[in-house]
């Protein structure tokens, strides 16, 4: 599904996202950024394990909530945006603003960067064990926030594993917007 907002285009598809041909794609990473499961493990080994170990190697750590950037490698995307959601600890814990922080640090990256198009996965919601809805109004939110600034990109495709996830933001987007 595609949602227009002003100048930006939001998509929602349902999908991996190591295929998505934008000029970004966000990995749900760790803080030592060592790689591991679930959408960094996917994106490693479609990116190359050797060649975006050695990049992540040098840029010494991301922390809870930042992000940074790598090559994509052998991607179509051009760049690999690392960033690190919460771990879900009940959320007293700050959880929400670190996500909050999460999908913003990875756009304010991305726009510096030039990059007209970025693709998200579901930040947190795996091994992190974040509430999907409760993750899916977040996302959905601050990329609605974006749109107004009207900067330089113009597509968000947020790409989801799993019907069940896919429609759950078609809701929160037809909630939200
Ligand atoms: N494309 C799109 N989404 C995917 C893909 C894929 N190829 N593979 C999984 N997902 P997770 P987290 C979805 O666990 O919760 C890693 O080990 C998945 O269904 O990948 O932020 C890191 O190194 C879920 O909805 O990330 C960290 O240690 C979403 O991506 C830790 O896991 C996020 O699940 C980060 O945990």
């Amino acid at each position: 599904m595609e949602y227009k907002m002003g100048t930006m285009t939001i998509k929602i598809l349902e999908g991996d996202i190591t295929a998505a041909e934008t000029d970004a794609i966000v990995n749900a990473a760790n803080e030592r950024l060592a790689g591991g499961g679930g959408v960094d493990g996917a994106i490693h080994r479609a990116a190359g394990i050797e060649q975006l170990h050695a990049a992540c190697k040098k840029l010494g750590g991301c922390k809870t909530g930042q992000a940074k950037m790598t090559d994509g490698f052998k991607l179509k995307a051009k760049y690999i945006i690392h960033t690190v959601g919460p771990i879900y600890r009940g959320g007293d814990s700050g959880e929400a603003d670190l996500l909050k922080s999460a999908y913003k640090s990875s756009l304010a990256l991305a726009e510096e960067y030039g990059c007209k198009s970025v693709a998200f996965p579901a930040i947190s919601t795996g091994v992190y064990g974040y509430p999907k809805e409760e993750a899916a109004q977040i996302a959905i939110g601050v990329v609605l926030d974006h749109a107004k600034k009207q900067g330089g990109i113009q597509q968000v495709v947020f790409v989801l594993f799993g019907a069940e996830q896919y429609e759950l933001y078609i809701q929160m987007i037809e909630k939200l917007i």
